[in-house]
């Protein structure tokens, strides 16, 4: 985004890297994988097999009744073998494979390009987002609303806030202003303080639920509050059921459910469905440029089920976030690296 202010206080570790082109590290995979994910591959490709051969027996059947010679479906199964490398989850591959192979006519199916298009649509088409990235201004009562942010511990979410902050003031020109309710950690108020300073906004700490309607009254100024909240291991029922309170408290517009693509894809899963119990309605990617595997965003995307709103690309407070855009997020899924070369390397 424009108006950049360039501040990263205190981060718990150094930015790894100076310019975004060297952020730009696509991940050697892991060769030893476990035997459970090879039989699931290996039956994945038998059945994508059956399925190209079906197809090319269509081809051919389509190409005889017009006389025109046989075209093979060799496209839709290099990709289909891309998807999987690439560690999109079976089923998924198995659908948008199935989904491009009923889209497509006979000879659209034999070209290359063609075949990629349908393909990056069909993923596009899996990848739910938010279609007004803008925040919401004032309620109808003319009382401030609130956007939330949960999820685990170190997923970004401070460094998040203060991204959105600076986007909603800088971008969207409304007043914006935050609560903390991440006092466990004298670090974590002073590392918001900070930046709330830099960018000019007013900052409100809470040390427990019955607080925060004083603190949204004391900003009942600003168009939107932003509230940060303190990372919780998914494993802490009694720490997630507090947070809990504090949501009740706030009665936020949205709840953003913020993940980290740098984690393991079962660490997502799980944080994924201990958060979900809070009600967000949103999905928030951080560590775009840290994930090890793109495909993580697809596999994310279908098992959480909510729309994702922004993803956040590195370190930088407020440049580094981007409203989520399906078709970026598919060419991810699909070139992993090579998309991430190509879509940061215009920044
Ligand atoms: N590479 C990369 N690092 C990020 C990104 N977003 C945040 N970080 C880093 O992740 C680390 C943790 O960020 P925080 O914002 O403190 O995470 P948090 O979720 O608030 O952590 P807790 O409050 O402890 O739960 C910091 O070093 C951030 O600079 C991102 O998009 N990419
Ligand atoms: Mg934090």
């Amino acid at each position: 985004m424009s108006g950049r202010i360039g501040l990263t206080p205190s981060p718990r570790r150094p930015p790894r890297r100076a310019g975004l082109k060297q952020h730009v590290s696509p991940r050697p995979r892991s060769t030893s994988r476990p035997g459970p994910r090879l039989d699931d591959e290996l039956a994945a490709i038998r059945r994508l097999v059956g399925q190209v051969l079906q197809s090319s027996r269509r081809v051919e059947a389509r190409s005889a009744q017009a006389e025109a010679p046989a075209t093979t479906a060799g496209p839709l199964f290099d990709l289909s073998l891309k998807l999987l490398e690439s560690q999109v989850s079976t089923d998924l591959a198995d659908e948008v494979t199935g989904a491009v192979r009923d889209e497509l006519g006979a000879g659209e199916l034999a070209d290359p390009a063609t075949v990629r298009d349908a393909t990056l649509r069909q993923i596009a088409r899996r990848i739910g987002v938010v279609s007004t990235p803008q925040p919401p201004g004032k309620r109808a009562d003319g009382r401030p609303s609130v956007i939330a942010l949960i999820g685990p511990t170190g997923v970004g979410k401070t460094t998040t806030v203060a991204k959105l902050a600076a986007t909603c003031k800088l971008r969207y020109g409304k007043r914006v202003g935050l609560i903390t309710a991440d006092t466990y950690r004298i670090a974590a108020v002073e590392q918001l303080r900070t930046y709330a300073e830099i960018v000019g906004i007013p900052l409100k700490v809470v040390l427990a639920p019955q607080d925060i309607p004083g603190a949204i009254d004391a900003l009942a100024d600003c168009d939107t509050i932003i509230l940060d909240t303190a990372g919780r291991s998914q494993r802490d029922a009694a720490r997630l059921d507090e947070l809990g309170e504090f949501l009740r408290a706030a009665e936020p517009d949205q709840i953003q459910l913020v993940l980290s693509l740098a984690s393991a894809e079962s660490v997502i899963a799980a944080a994924a469905d201990r958060y979900g119990a809070l009600g967000p309605d949103r999905l928030l990617l951080t560590k775009l440029d840290e994930a090890v595997d793109y495909s993580v965003v697809l596999n994310t995307a279908r098992r959480v089920g909510l729309p994702i709103s922004f993803v956040t690309t590195g370190q930088e407070v407020p440049d580094h976030i981007e409203a989520a855009s399906a078709e970026r997020l598919a060419r991810l899924v699909l070139d992993g690296g090579s998309a991430w070369q190509a879509i940061s390397g215009g920044r």
